[in-house]
């Protein structure tokens, strides 16, 4: 009796941990970060130009975006990023097409009364060439619907500045770098 009664208990709590294990798991997965990355190089084998750009969407369904690039042949000056529709580089990033635009917007500057939903703008590169940008948003998401998924987009850096007014490009100068937003 004695004996089957420790089983019970041994049982009871071997149950009770096992529950405890799959509540956490459970819960790991509903906060589970997804995470995007594109690497960024350059598209005209004599002008160096190179960046990574890695995204994580958070529970609250934020995107969070890190750019690093790096083009040593604009240093002390800004080059234009945007995300642009295609997520292909070639042909020297025209391949990419125009700027992604699901929502219809007119090109401009992020945050102003009108822009496409990847118009990242112009960013500052330091004496070595070296820029960075950290920007939070609910317009993008890692594998959500086609108005704000951002995977398989492509991500241009431009030799220029971006305008924030010529339609539909800024008038932001030729594609030196290039990468495609890929899950991580
Ligand atoms: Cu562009
Ligand atoms: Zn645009």
């Amino acid at each position: 009796m004695k004996k089957s009664i420790s089983f019970s208990l041994k049982a009871l709590t071997f149950t009770f941990i096992a529950g405890i294990l799959i509540q956490a798991s459970c819960r790991q997965n509903v906060s589970a970060e997804k995470k995007a990355e594109a690497v960024i190089t350059a598209t005209k084998a004599d002008y160096p130009a190179s960046g990574i750009a890695k995204f994580e969407q958070e529970k609250d369904g934020k995107v969070e975006m890190k750019l690093e690039l790096t083009v040593p042949g604009k240093a002390n000056q800004s080059v234009a990023v945007h995300f642009h529709e295609h997520g292909m580089c070639g042909n020297e990033g025209n391949d990419a097409h125009g700027h992604w635009n699901p929502t219809n917007k007119q090109h401009g500057k992020w945050g102003s009364s009108s822009f496409h939903a990847g118009d990242i703008g112009n960013i500052t590169l330091d004496a070595s060439g070296k820029g960075q940008l950290t920007l939070e948003t609910d317009l993008w998401t890692i594998g959500g619907d086609s108005t704000t998924n951002i995977l398989n987009k492509g991500i241009i850096v431009h030799s220029g500045v971006d305008d924030y007014t010529t339609q539909p490009t800024g008038n932001s100068g030729a594609r030196v770098a290039c990468g495609v937003i890929i899950m991580k």
